[in-house]
C-alpha cells in the first residue's frame, strides 16, 4: 500500500481525526504542515478550492472533506473495520460524524475553542468572552445529545470503535482543556469516561497537537 499523505495544521481536529484513524489502521502516513496563514493561496487552493484542512493525497487521488476521507481510507484498508456492519448502528454513525460537522463544530467548536484555545495560543489574542457566552446555549444542546446518543455503550456505534469516535473526539478533547467543560461535558459521567477511553488508545496518543507539531517540524 503507497503511503498515505495529508496536508493539515497542526491542532486541527479535523486533521487528527484523520491521522488518528491512519493509526487506527496502521498506516503508513506522512504529514505535510500547511503554513498556517496560507489557507487562501493559489497553491493551497488549487488543493482545497474552500481554503481549508485536511487534505489526502493517495497514490495520485487528492480528497478533501473529513468525511469523505475517513470512509476512503476505511474502504481501502477495510481491516480492523471502523464501520459498523449493522443497518441502525452504521445509520448512528453517520449521524454523529454529522452532528460533529453541523452542530458541534458550527457556532460551537469555531467560536468557543477558537476564542478559549486557538486565538490565544496562536495570535496571542484574548478570548472573546461574550462570543463564548453566546455560544454556550447550542454547546449544550450539542454535548446533551451527544452524551444521550452514547448512553450506556463504550463507543457511539456500541461496543466498537467507529469512524463516529474518530471524528469527535478531537474535538470533544479541546473543549476538556477549556472552562467551559465544566458545565458542557463534566455533568455527563458517560461523555467524561468514553472519553478518558478515547484519550487511552495509541491513535489518539500519536496525534496529539504537541506529536504533530513534532511530525511538522521533522517533514
Ligand atoms: N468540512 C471540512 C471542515 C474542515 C475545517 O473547517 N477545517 C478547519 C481547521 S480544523 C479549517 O480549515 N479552517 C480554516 C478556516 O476556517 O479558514 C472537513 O470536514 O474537512
Amino acid at each position: 500500500m503507497s503511503e498515505f499523505i495529508i496536508h493539515s495544521i497542526p491542532g486541527s481536529p479535523f486533521g487528527r481525526a484523520v491521522m488518528a484513524t491512519l493509526e487506527e489502521k496502521g498506516a503508513r502516513y506522512r504529514l505535510v504542515p500547511v503554513m498556517p496563514g496560507t489557507l487562501k493561496s493559489p497553491a493551497h487552493l488549487a488543493r482545497h478550492p474552500f481554503g481549508r484542512i485536511p487534505v489526502l493525497e493517495h497514490d495520485g487521488f487528492w480528497l478533501y472533506e473529513t468525511q469523505a476521507i475517513l470512509r476512503y481510507l476505511d474502504r481501502v484498508m477495510p481491516q480492523p473495520s471502523l464501520t459498523p456492519t449493522d443497518i441502525n448502528r452504521a445509520a448512528r454513525m453517520d449521524q454523529v460524524m454529522n452532528i460533529n460537522d453541523w452542530y458541534l463544530f458550527h457556532g460551537v467548536g469555531n467560536v468557543i475553542i477558537f476564542h478559549r484555545v486557538i486565538a490565544p495560543r496562536l495570535m496571542g489574542q484574548a478570548p472573546d468572552e461574550e462570543a463564548i457566552k453566546a455560544a454556550m446555549p447550542k454547546a449544550h444542546t450539542v454535548f446533551n445529545e451527544l452524551a444521550r446518543l452514547l448512553g450506556d455503550q463504550p463507543y457511539f456505534t456500541g461496543d466498537a470503535l467507529s469512524l463516529a469516535d474518530l471524528l469527535v473526539a478531537p474535538a470533544v478533547e479541546f473543549f476538556k482543556t477549556t472552562p467551559e467543560w465544566s458545565a458542557l461535558g463534566a455533568p455527563h459521567a458517560n461523555l467524561v469516561n468514553w472519553m478518558t477511553r478515547m484519550q487511552g488508545r495509541p491513535s489518539m496518543k500519536a496525534t496529539t497537537w504537541e506529536r504533530v507539531s513534532e511530525l511538522a517540524k521533522a517533514a
